[in-house]
């Protein structure tokens, strides 16, 4: 089903194959969606193209982007604007910590290391939205990446808990800022999935193995997963949910 017919939208996130974002390229694409990417750093451009190469997938545009910086945001999207024009969507798929605080215990956290996950895990949301919304006048969707550590404590992940936290109330807040321009504000909570981001967490192996063994599904999620749930988001078969997570965690979240 070609859902995403004449859709053009941004994604923001891949740093290689296994990127949560590249995952979600592939379910975006094979929709028929027209896709725009962000990368922040030069070694993420290459895989990129190297990965747009082998999957036969023609970018409308790539665009360098740090969230760290305003500047950086506006920039990109005025870009955007100039060579493309409208756009129905985003994904956001960025976040980030310094790997010292993503173990032992959240009391021990920095002020600059709590400020900096913050800023690129939820701040980055709200100036992307921002942003974003200027090229969005036919109305669309955005979605962003977020983790049940934002619901419940879950050992190591620490700062970035607090960051998701943060990021899903920015979400809710959007959706109703952003519902007025018919623009829907989602969020998808993947469980554990091994990327480059991943990495930095301790004890990321212990959360996979908890999946397989209490998750009602008795398996792990993958990226082609979050990529069709994100798709759903982006499709008009959302058209009535805004400022909603949805848990792509074969279903381990409902287990006490
Ligand atoms: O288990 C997992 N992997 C889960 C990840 C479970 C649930 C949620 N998530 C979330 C992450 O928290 C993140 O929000 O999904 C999102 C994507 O994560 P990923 O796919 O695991 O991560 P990865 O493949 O490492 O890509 C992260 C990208 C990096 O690429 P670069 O080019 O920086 O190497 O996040 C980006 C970065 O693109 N990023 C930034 N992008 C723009 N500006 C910045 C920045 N300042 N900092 C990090």
């Amino acid at each position: 089903a070609n859902l995403l017919e004449g859709k053009k939208i941004v994604v923001m996130g891949v740093a290689s194959e296994r990127s949560i974002a590249w995952g979600i390229t592939k379910s975006l694409h094979n929709a028929g969606a027209n896709l725009i990417f962000t990368y922040r750093q030069e070694r993420s451009y290459q895989k990129l193209t190297k990965l747009l190469e082998k999957y036969d997938i023609q970018a409308e545009l790539v665009v360098s982007c740090d969230v760290a910086s305003d500047e950086s945001v506006q920039q990109a999207f005025k870009e955007i604007k100039e060579k493309i024009g409208v756009i129905h969507g985003v994904i956001h798929s960025v976040a980030f910590a310094k790997r010292e605080e993503l173990k032992g215990e959240y009391a021990d956290t920095s002020r600059d290391g709590f400020l900096l996950a913050q800023e690129i895990s939820a701040y980055s949301l709200v100036s992307v939205t921002k942003a974003a919304k200027e090229l969005m006048t036919e109305g669309g969707s955005i979605v962003t990446q977020t983790y049940l550590g934002a619901e419940r404590v879950i050992q190591n992940y620490n700062v970035m808990g607090v960051a998701k936290a943060s990021l899903e109330a920015s979400m809710r807040y959007l959706a109703e800022d952003m519902g007025k321009y018919n623009i829907r504000v989602n969020a998808v909570s993947a469980g554990p999935i091994r990327t480059l981001s991943a990495k930095g967490v301790s004890g990321f192996n212990e959360k996979m193995s908890i999946i397989e063994e209490k998750a009602p599904l008795r398996r792990n999620v993958d990226q082609d997963q979050v990529g069709d749930a994100t798709l759903f988001f982006m499709s008009e078969l959302s058209r009535g949910i805004t400022g909603e997570v949805l848990h792509v965690d074969s279903g381990y979240h409902i287990i006490g």
